[in-house]
């Protein structure tokens, strides 16, 4: 049986600015798929090569698969249903499957306006995908579907959810297949070296209101160290891989295995070949002060900030919690173990005001980040946040949900001026950068990895793809008014989505209002107490909710 997987073309301004990628979960599915004996398995980066539907038709007609899969993120939708729609259309009976994010807690919405598609696969995808395969390889889906957890499709008029799926409990089962990757695309901008997004961890044990990771990937589970680094010497020997980032929302929770991995590397002598980065939290930094000279050994060069820093901002839906004073030393320490530190702002809530901004930019400025961004609030549509914010969301172009276009419009300012104000910030940050610190600081590497970060920021600059400013007309402060964020307004929640979105909120109503009394004695994984979800929120803002499964 032959099975063709297709990343689908979407792009936007933000994270393409340091390269061209490549798409982690083809090669965690083919893993998966050739273990249990799928081994006609064949991937089109569309994305990455920029392919035009036309282009797509002509390469799905050559290959003639049995079975079409793509992938959703919340921005990429309407490009991955077009994508499966175009199969459907070349190859009428191919099965056509949707996987991802967005898919996965979305379902109802995307069965409502893509019909085509024959099965969404909610959840993660490794076992799931095994047990669709076997089934449409045997000729019994039709039967089956019912039957296969994870799963929501159409029958006839009504949307079938199967139970979720369990997460995938044998973490160190899972044996990716890098192979199928056509590697000489995949560049890292800023060192010209090929690029890899392995993933150690899996899910994330805090509730950010603002954040959909934690309810994707439910228990946080981390693969055997040995086992990644063993993953990662291939990637390295095998496809010439040079920088890699960990696919994880937060590897260092575990701070044991992170060690572990750490010292594997080491003691393979991989640093000399590879160098990569992680996402984390400050917390964490603070508490392995003594190891930051371990990890940049191991190669560890580029450390986010992220959610702290959100928490920090005048954002009353975040709990405050974390102190300005530890991002300052966090940064401080990364500094001075020689790694590379990006602060990530969360900018352009509902209560944003041109004095925020600024406070974002004077903290940036302060703490002396070597890197710093300024993402727009995104609301997710199956987040906390997004259903508190209720009528406050007027945007339903997922297209556009994307990190850097303003969803939401501030009460003290037009959405022109919100991206303006960002743009001020970026600006005011790199160019001092550029003049005063980049060419300036230390010698051979540190000053190569700066100076191709500010090779990254100017070509994407010059080229307008920066926040998709060219997209939306920008050309700087005196061009605001003429800014358009072209929003598809027609576009609408659909009912099967709302009705559920219903009855999902009374069921974690009912959950919430069961679960207090022992959700008082939570602790964060750094010892500080929580108060229950009823009450308040926790560190990084959210409550203790964990994904609605639908009842057996
Ligand atoms: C690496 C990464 C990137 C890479 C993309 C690499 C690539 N080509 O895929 C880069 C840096 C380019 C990038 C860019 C962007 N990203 Co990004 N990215 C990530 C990150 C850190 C890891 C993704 C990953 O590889 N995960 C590991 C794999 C194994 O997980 P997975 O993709 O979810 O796949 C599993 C399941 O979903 C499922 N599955 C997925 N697809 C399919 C398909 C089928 C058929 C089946 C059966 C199953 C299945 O099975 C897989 C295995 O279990 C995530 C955060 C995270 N930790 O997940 C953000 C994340 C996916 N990015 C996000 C966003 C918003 C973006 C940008 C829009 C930001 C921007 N403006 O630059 C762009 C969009 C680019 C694009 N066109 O896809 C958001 C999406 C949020 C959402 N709700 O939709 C995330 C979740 C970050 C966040 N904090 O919210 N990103
Ligand atoms: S710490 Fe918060 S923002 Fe980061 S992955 Fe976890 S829930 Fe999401």
């Amino acid at each position: 049986m032959r099975i063709c997987l297709i990343h689908p073309n979407y792009h936007s301004g933000g994270a393409e600015i340091a390269g061209n990628w490549p798409p982690a979960w083809v090669a965690y599915l083919a893993g998966s798929l050739k273990t249990a004996g799928f081994d006609d398995i064949h991937f089109i980066d569309a994305m990455t090569n920029d392919l035009t539907p036309g282009q797509l038709r002509v390469k799905l007609a050559e290959l003639q698969p049995d079975v079409v899969g793509t992938t959703s993120i919340t921005p990429s939708i309407y490009v991955a249903e077009e994508t499966l729609a175009l199969a459907k259309e070349v190859l009428p009976d191919a099965v056509t499957i949707l996987g991802g994010i967005h898919a996965t807690f979305m379902y109802r919405q995307v069965l409502s306006e893509a019909p085509h598609i024959d099965l969404i696969v909610r959840g993660e995808g490794e076992e799931i995908i095994v047990e669709v395969m076997r089934a449409i390889a045997e000729g019994r889906i039709a039967e089956d579907r019912r039957r296969i957890k994870g799963l929501a499709f159409l029958d006839g008029e009504e949307i079938v959810a199967t139970p979720a799926a369990a997460t995938v409990k044998d973490i160190d089962g899972i044996t990716p297949d890098w192979s199928l990757l056509e590697w000489s695309k995949y560049i890292y901008v800023p060192l010209g070296v090929r690029v890899a997004i392995p993933n150690m961890a899996r899910g994330c044990p805090f509730t950010c209101s603002f954040c959909s990771q934690w309810k994707f990937w439910r228990d946080y589970r981390v693969r055997d160290p040995i086992a990644v680094v063993d993953e990662i010497e291939n990637l390295v020997n095998e496809h010439d891989v040079g920088f890699f980032i960990l696919a994880d929302e937060e590897p260092t929770i575990n701070r044991r295995k992170f060690i572990k991995f750490c010292e594997e590397l080491i003691a393979r002598d991989l640093p000399r070949r590879v160098q990569w980065g992680i996402n984390t939290r400050v917390t964490d930094i603070m508490r392995d002060k003594e190891l930051l000279g371990l990890y940049r050994r191991a190669g560890l060069v580029h450390v986010s900030l992220g959610t702290e820093a959100a928490a920090q901002m005048k954002l009353d839906q975040f709990n405050k919690e974390t102190k300005v004073a530890d991002n300052k030393e966090a940064i401080r320490l990364l500094r001075e173990a020689d790694i590379f530190v990006e602060a990530q702002f969360i900018v352009g809530l509902d209560n944003e005001t041109p004095e925020t901004l600024e406070e974002t930019f004077q903290m940036a400025w302060d703490w002396q980040p070597d890197l710093a961004n300024w993402a727009m609030y995104t609301p997710w549509p199956f987040t906390p946040l997004f259903q508190e914010l209720g009528d406050k969301v007027e945007i339903f172009d997922f297209s556009k949900y994307n990190f850097v276009t303003p969803i939401m419009r501030p009460e003290a300012m037009d959405r022109a001026t919100l991206l303006d104000r960002v743009m001020h910030n970026y600006r005011r940050f790199y160019s001092r950068k550029a003049l005063f610190y980049y060419p300036w600081r230390g010698t051979g590497y540190r000053r190569r990895y700066l100076l191709g970060c500010l090779k990254a920021f100017a070509k994407a600059g010059f080229q307008r793809s920066f926040y998709d400013l060219g997209k939306h007309n920008y050309w700087g402060p005196q061009s605001k008014e003429g800014v358009n964020f072209n929003f598809d307004r027609t576009r609408k929640i659909a009912k099967a989505q709302m009705d559920d979105w219903q009855s999902t909120q009374d069921l974690a109503a009912q959950k919430r209002a069961r679960k207090v009394s022992r959700d008082t004695s939570f602790k964060l994984p750094n010892g500080a107490e929580v108060k229950p979800a009823a009450q308040g929120v926790k560190a990084c803002g959210g409550g203790t909710e964990q994904m609605v499964e639908p009842a057996e």
